[in-house]
């Protein structure tokens, strides 16, 4: 009866659904060996806490991570309103240990409990992390956000034709390889009129509000005809352009990304960038990186030499990096390089990206609606920030270079049990074990 378990807690107890020794035995032998790419079973057993809304977004997860479902089992669990979830994926062993870690985290999946981890079925250990260019093709796992496809406040969840071509944007993407030339997307009238709209709208503003590092090559993209206001720029010709200037490349995402893959990439110059572009509805913010984010928002930094250092010195701080640490450097990353501000003389300038695509946060964030608090990486690492409206605190750094300073010598003191160093001649990490 009941009360004969009831000892067993809240979180944890009679939960494995019966998964034989074996099973379990299997389980914790795949995430032993995560760099295996040889597809294999695994059973994963969860609680959803907000109820049986959530499971389509677990396997939309599953999904990202380019796991197949098995087979799916249900029942509602001791708390009212509270399911357990037995789902058993083919995947392989690499997808599988980056999907653990993911529910583990659960910031893209609210209120949901990964039960596994308490029955030590599925542990994880010794994270892979891409050693070359060409491993970033393994590093695309999605995270399940705001989109069309499952957010009913998204713009476009409506509209069936956008959906469409959201799908149809996101398998190019998924079909990339290292190496690729990065296909042309002969962007339709809708498109270009949501990039007109938003290109010409910053272009008045750019000269005020940008920091000057980004007006300088903002400058050159439109004295080069890759940034016009009547056609999206393609993501080749951009990654072309970087790559002269700082040797960046671009790869394309099919849409926001882990932030362990995203940032793992920034150690090889490489920036993921996604393709498609946002509603025609909500032109001037969306909560989701589109192209006209990272264009407008990121190529111009991208494209400066002290800026892309400093980003490449972000990715190479991430691999390998614990999840608590990743957790730190994307706060970081989100409060500076996507929603930063500075102080040039005694005016305050955006160079986040994010400001810098979405004129309403542009605007807001130079208003007196807002928090500004001075840049400082170790309080702005733990503040906890949400991605779906606009900022109510933003940090402002003394100056740009000095945001760059400060963020480098945080990175610098963050801990690892070996050191990395990049060889741009083979495109590879080399690790040096310190121990
Ligand atoms: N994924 N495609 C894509 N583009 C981004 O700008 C991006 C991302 N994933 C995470 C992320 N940015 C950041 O906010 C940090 O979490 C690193
Ligand atoms: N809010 C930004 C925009 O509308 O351009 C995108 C932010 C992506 C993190
Ligand atoms: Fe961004």
């Amino acid at each position: 009866k009941a009360e004969a378990s009831s000892s067993d807690g809240e979180e944890k107890g009679d939960d494995d659904f019966g998964l034989t020794e074996e099973e379990l035995v299997l389980a914790r032998s795949i995430a032993e060996n995560p760099d295996d790419q040889s597809v294999q079973t695994a059973a994963l057993v969860l609680r959803l806490r907000e109820g049986m809304s959530s499971l389509p977004r677990i396997l939309k997860t599953i999904e990202n991570f380019k796991g197949q479902v098995a087979h799916v089992e249900t029942r509602p669990s001791k708390k009212e309103g509270q399911f357990d979830v037995l789902v058993k994926v083919n995947m392989s062993r690499h997808n599988l240990s980056s999907l653990i870690r993911n529910l583990r985290q659960g910031s893209s999946l609210g209120g949901l409990t990964l039960l596994a981890e308490d029955t030590n079925a599925v542990t994880v250990k010794d994270p892979w992390f891409p050693r070359h260019a060409s491993d970033l093709d393994n590093c695309n796992h999605l995270m399940t956000k705001y989109e069309p496809d499952l957010d009913m406040s998204h713009p476009g969840f409506a509209d069936k034709e956008y959906r469409a071509r959201r799908k149809l944007i996101a398998e190019i993407a998924f079909a990339y390889k290292y190496g690729d030339p990065i296909p042309n997307i002969p962007y339709t009238e809708t498109e270009n009129e949501t990039w007109k709209r938003v290109f010409n709208t910053l272009v008045d503003l750019v000269p005020k509000h940008a920091c000057k590092e980004y007006q300088r090559v903002f400058q050159k993209l439109r004295e080069e005809k890759i940034f016009e206001p009547h056609r999206v720029p393609q993501l080749q010709e951009v990654s072309d352009f970087l790559k002269k200037n700082t040797g960046f490349t671009l790869r394309p995402a099919a849409g926001l990304l882990t932030a362990r893959d995203f940032l793992s990439s920034l150690a090889f110059r490489i920036f993921q960038s996604t393709q498609y572009i946002r509603h025609i509805n909500s032109p001037y913010h969306t909560p989701e990186p589109d192209a006209i984010h990272e264009l407008l928002g990121h190529m111009p930094l991208l494209a400066d030499p002290s800026f892309a250092q400093f980003s490449q010195e972000i990715g190479l701080a991430s691999l390998g990096a614990s999840d608590e640490e990743i957790e730190k450097l994307s706060t970081i990353y989100w409060f500076t390089v996507e929603f930063g501000l500075c102080k040039e003389g005694t005016e305050t300038k955006a160079y986040g990206a994010g400001l810098l695509s979405a004129y309403g946060e542009l605007l807001h964030s130079l208003s007196d609606k807002c928090e500004h608090r001075p840049f400082e990486p170790s309080t702005t690492a733990v503040q906890p920030y949400q991605d779906q409206d606009y900022q109510p605190i933003y940090y402002v750094a003394n100056s740009f270079e000095d945001a760059k300073e400060k963020f480098r010598r945080w990175v610098a003191m963050m801990s690892r049990p070996f050191e990395v160093r990049y060889n741009p001649h083979t495109q590879s990490v080399e690790v040096l074990d310190s121990v």
